[in-house]
């Protein structure tokens, strides 16, 4: 028994680690996509399988392992679409490899009561999820208890069962429980820090070292494809004073609506930053200079002629410099776009801002 219990409670996290691993670009959870639901139903409708083959013999067809805590998992990850292919798999696969038979047909039973109270638990959105596993657990453990009542016909050895099935499914329970929030409180820290280390938190643009990584990346990339490349580097005009006259808060209004107007003016694919207090980019990817420029003229046209709102309901004009620079029509190193843009800007100031450069 407790070789069952270390042998199935072993295969089902380390599956759960593997499918952490395997999906930790993403969120696993009910608003996950088709397929997504679809690889985790499979993924753990193919351990209970495995569990199946590392089972204690009850008697000639009477079978017991953890295959319905794999049903749990897989319905508590993604909901219905995963859990009924996870059901559908174990259903197949008790008769096919089992035979059909009283016991088998109970467990098919078995199966459909779990699967469909499960399902009921989890689309229950007022439980949190704690409440939601524990329920789960619940109904796996009195339905497959009612089964073994079902089968076994002697009682003292039906007693023995059902002290040792109850006894090693609340281990197993247990521990998949602890395991399986740990696996989805990292995968979602590690989301959070990998979009925190590449976002800028007020505006949502992308941040320095994001544009860093991204300039070196299309750098290295137009002179293998030749294609043109141009960077636009963006300064607020007089934005000092906005803090001083209106405040901090003021001041991250108007940086707000102007990485709106960054937004709505480019292209869907450029790629806009903010490198940090009012100074932003935009790297332009195949774009030349004339077309640069077009777009620089359309964000300072833009920009002067919108009205930004800050606080008490006061409207107040801005003004935006941009330095541009373009490989290869202006330099023939596009690892010197940054430095160009950079001092087209800094002339730009110096001939009186509101100016592209
Ligand atoms: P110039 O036309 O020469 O660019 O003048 P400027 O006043 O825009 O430039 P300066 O570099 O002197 O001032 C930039 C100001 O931006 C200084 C700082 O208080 C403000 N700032 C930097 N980061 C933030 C931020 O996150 N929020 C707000 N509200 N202000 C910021
Ligand atoms: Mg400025
Ligand atoms: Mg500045």
């Amino acid at each position: 028994m407790l070789n069952l219990l270390l042998i199935n409670a072993s295969i089902l996290i380390s599956i759960m680690y593997l499918a952490s691993h395997f999906f930790r670009e993403q969120k696993i959870d009910s608003k996950s996509t088709i397929k997504t639901k679809a690889i985790i139903g499979l993924l753990f409708g193919l351990t209970a399988c495995l569990l199946m083959f590392n089972r204690i013999d009850l008697s000639e067809n009477m079978i017991m392992d953890f295959r319905l805590i794999a049903l749990i998992v897989s319905t508590f990850y993604c909901g219905t679409v995963s859990s009924f292919i996870t059901a559908f798999i174990i259903g197949i696969f008790r008769l096919v490899y089992f035979g059909i038979n009283d016991a088998s047909l109970t467990a098919i039973l078995n199966l459909t009561v779990v699967f469909i109270f499960c399902n009921v638990i989890s689309s229950t959105s007022a439980l949190p999820l704690k409440k939601k596993y524990i329920y789960m657990s619940a109904v796996n453990i009195i339905s497959s208890a009612i089964s073994i009542i079902l089968l076994v016909k002697e009682p003292h050895l039906t007693f023995k069962i059902l002290c040792e099935y109850i006894f090693s499914s609340l281990i197993v329970s247990v521990i998949i429980y602890f395991v399986l929030t740990y696996v989805r409180n990292t995968n979602e820290l590690y989301l959070k820090l990998k979009q925190d280390s590449s976002i800028d938190f007020l505006t949502g643009l992308y941040n320095l070292r994001e544009f860093d990584r991204l300039l070196n990346n299309a750098a290295a990339a137009v002179v293998k494809k030749s294609e043109s490349l141009s960077l636009l580097m963006l300064d607020l005009d007089y934005f000092k004073k906005v803090n001083d006259t209106f405040g901090h808060t003021s001041g991250d209004m108007v940086l707000k609506q102007f990485s709106e107007i960054l937004v709505n003016t480019c292209r869907s694919f450029d790629i806009i930053s903010r490198n940090g207090g009012e100074e932003f980019t935009v790297i332009l990817l195949g774009c030349n200079y004339e077309q640069a420029l077009n777009i620089a003229e359309n964000i300072r046209k833009n920009v002067e002629d919108y009205f930004f709102f800050i606080e008490n309901n006061i409207k107040i004009k801005i003004t935006v410099s941009i330095g541009v620079s373009s490989y290869p029509d202006k330099t023939d190193n596009p690892n010197l776009l940054l430095k160009k843009a950079d001092e087209a800007l800094y002339i730009a100031k110096n001939q009186g801002r509101n100016r592209i450069e």
